[in-house]
């Protein structure tokens, strides 16, 4: 199979649900055939750059995100796709991962209060440990005040905020006002998820915005630069 048909089967088996083998898929005819992890190990196994792998994983989501949004899909359905991305980081980030430089400095990351998305956040976490960052991931749902206790203790030179609902984006705001409040003013702040923009990081007085994971390396690297 080509680089390019195996890429395409992978979008295809998450838009469609299908984890693994034993897995029969939304239309429930899967079963016995390749899923969205086999598919992945086998693209590994050809070389396949993971990066571009990664790539795949945003492209599928989008798609479940519009047969979501025209009524096609429900939210097991979504689910059910996260589910799959989810098992393949696991596969993938070995492969991504790099060592810690302690020179490089912290980042802590978490998905704002009210929000349970968490792919994007995982896929920036695997890639800041693949460019040696030391990583601390707070998860989902976290209300600004333990946001800003973790600051408090374990002191990151880096901040990260993921929000992909137009709801939970404000919290970021929050988050900022209340680091201020507390006189932490040397943590950089950079946000991101699908509604956040650049414009809107300037707003809410946020260091950076980062379109996608790869841009949240080059932003860190020119914040350290900066130093
Ligand atoms: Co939800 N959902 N969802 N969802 N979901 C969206 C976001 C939505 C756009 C779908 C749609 O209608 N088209 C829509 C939001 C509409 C809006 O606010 N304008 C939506 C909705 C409405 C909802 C619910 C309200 C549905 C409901 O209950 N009726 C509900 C809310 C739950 C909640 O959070 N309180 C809900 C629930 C869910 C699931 C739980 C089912 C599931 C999430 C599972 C999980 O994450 N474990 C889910 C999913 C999967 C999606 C879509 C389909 C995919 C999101 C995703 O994983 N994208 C999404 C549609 C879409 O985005 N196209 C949708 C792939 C991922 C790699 O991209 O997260 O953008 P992304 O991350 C990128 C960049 O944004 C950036 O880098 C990442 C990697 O390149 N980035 C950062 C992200 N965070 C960063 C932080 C940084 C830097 C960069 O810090 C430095």
């Amino acid at each position: 199979m080509s680089e390019r048909d195996i890429l395409e089967e992978i979008r295809n088996s998450i838009v469609m649900g299908h984890l693994d083998a034993e897995d029969e898929g939304f239309d429930g005819s899967m079963e016995g055939t390749p899923g969205t992890v086999e598919l992945v190990e086998q693209a590994l196994e050809a070389e396949t750059d993971p990066q571009q792998i990664l790539t795949v994983f945003n492209a599928a989501m989008d798609e479940v995100g519009r047969l979501f949004e025209a009524g096609e899909y429900l939210l097991p359905d979504m689910l059910a796709s996260a589910e799959c991305v989810g098992e393949a980081m696991d596969v993938l980030e070995p492969h991504l991962a790099g060592t810690a430089d302690t020179q490089k400095g912290t980042f802590l990351i978490a998905t704002v209060k009210g929000d349970l998305h968490d792919i994007g956040k995982n896929i920036v976490i695997t890639m800041l440990k693949g460019a040696g960052y030391q990583v601390r991931d707070l998860g989902i749902d976290v209300p600004a005040d333990e946001i800003v206790a973790a600051v408090k203790e374990h002191k990151p030179q880096y901040l990260g905020l993921s929000a992909l609902l137009t709801t939970t984006m404000t919290e970021m705001e929050t988050v900022i006002r209340q680091l201020k409040e507390a006189g932490i003013t040397d943590v950089k702040v950079i946000i991101g998820g699908a509604p956040t923009s650049e414009e809107f990081a300037r707003k809410i007085g946020a260091d950076g915005h980062c379109r996608d994971a790869l841009e949240a390396v080059e932003k860190l690297e020119a914040l350290r630069s900066a130093s």
